[in-house]
């Protein structure tokens, strides 16, 4: 059975993270508006640190493990991860503002699940001439739902965790069947490889690093493939848990029906993940929460990412762009990682559905600027 995890260890600190809650915000007050444009910096009020200071979760995560990404990286975007999956009713006076804030969305009452109906989509390839689109990715993350997030994990909790969804993940039959990779033994230049193609996480974002994600690193952590390398899952990344489904080219239907075909199987597998009404599926940072699905492209677009107003472009359609190696990354030679932004408020059909609208207008308006 999935063990309990919380009131086990407390929260997994190290010793180098002595500052407290008080010395974080002290940090984050200093920083001037001009320097740190973060949700947690607009919504963490002094009245709100001082009713949340010295509350505790049931697994002993405090303010301070939520926080100290955002108070040490000063340009974060977000600024504040959830400790664990109670810190979203803890440390709601923040979280609830920095989750309205993020998505858009005026009250918390995330719908339930609804991925559609597969055989009906209404969409296939984005990019049929194949000369703009060179890669498609759908992506959901899961909890399990007895643990706690990276800050109040113990190396143990992760081993445990790991072979849970490893057992889940042998379940897996026809195109999705395939295998796990711990990457406590893989090597360097493995790795590398595998991150290089896009496939693999690695140990690099400092934002992540300052949330205590990488602690015991490599330990419980691994990728499990499809034999055709189009289906996998990342164990104990950012959260425990990430599905994937992604190819060449522009198939957006095929990436997406590959995806639900994965969940419907998994929900089988006897797994539990971590859900609540309102905010739908628990995650780590709060921008991922809900139905937690990023559908993304990479795409060339050399003539309207070199526009002024190229931001805003994509913020007027929910669409987020980020560089291809990953969130905080840069773009090369023009090409970008376009995304839906919003995860929470809407369907996962729906999520879908606000990144295809939205890199249809991205290729329209590239081929105008390109006099096509
Ligand atoms: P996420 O939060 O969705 O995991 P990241 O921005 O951290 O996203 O990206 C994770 C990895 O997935 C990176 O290696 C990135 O290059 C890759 N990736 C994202 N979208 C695509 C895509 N459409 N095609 C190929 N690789 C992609
Ligand atoms: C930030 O605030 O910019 C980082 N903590 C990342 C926020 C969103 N991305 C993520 O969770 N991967």
């Amino acid at each position: 059975m999935y063990q309990k995890a919380y009131g086990q260890k407390g929260a997994a600190r190290g010793d180098k993270d002595k500052e407290s809650a008080q010395e974080l915000f002290d940090k984050l007050k200093k920083a001037t508006s001009s320097e740190c444009h973060s949700l947690l910096k607009k919504h963490l009020t002094e009245e709100r640190f001082k009713a949340l200071k010295d509350k505790k979760t049931k697994f002993n995560g405090r303010l301070e493990d939520c926080i100290r990404s955002g108070c040490i990286n000063l340009d974060s975007g977000v600024g504040i991860y959830a400790c664990d999956p109670e810190a979203y009713t803890t440390f709601a006076l923040v979280l609830d503002e920095v989750i309205k804030d993020y998505h858009k969305v005026d009250k918390l009452d995330h719908p339930e699940p609804d991925f559609g109906d597969t055989s009906k989509l209404g969409f296939g390839d984005l990019d049929p001439s194949g000369n703009m689109i060179v890669s498609t990715r759908v992506r959901i993350g899961r909890s399990h739902d007895s643990y706690g997030f990276p800050p109040v994990l113990t190396k143990e909790d992760r081993v445990n965790m790991e072979k849970d969804t490893v057992k889940a993940l042998n379940t897996l039959t026809g195109d999705l069947k395939g295998k796990y990779y711990p990457l406590e033994g893989m090597t360097a230049e493995t790795q590398k490889q595998l991150t290089d193609d896009h496939f693999l996480f690695n140990d690099h974002d400092r934002f992540l690093r300052e949330a205590h994600g990488y602690q015991d690193w490599p330990t419980g952590r691994g990728i499990y493939f499809s034999d055709d390398k189009k289906f996998l899952t990342w164990v104990n990344e950012e959260d425990h848990l990430r599905f994937i489904s992604m190819q060449s080219g522009g198939n957006l239907g095929e990436v997406y029906t590959r995806l639900v075909n994965a969940v419907n199987q998994l929900q089988k597998s006897g797994l539990q993940f971590a859900k609540r009404k309102g905010l739908g599926y628990l995650t780590f940072c709060p921008s991922n929460l809900g139905t937690t699905l990023r559908a993304s492209v990479h795409i060339k677009i050399p003539k309207l990412a070199a526009t002024p107003d190229f931001k805003a472009f994509c913020d007027k359609l929910n669409i987020q762009a980020r560089g291809i190696h990953g969130e905080h990354t840069e773009s090369v030679g023009g090409v970008y990682d376009i995304s839906n932004k919003r995860r929470l408020g809407l369907t996962e059909f729906e999520a879908v559905q606000e990144m295809r609208k939205g890199v249809e207008a991205v290729i329209t308006e590239e081929k105008k600027l390109a006099g096509n």
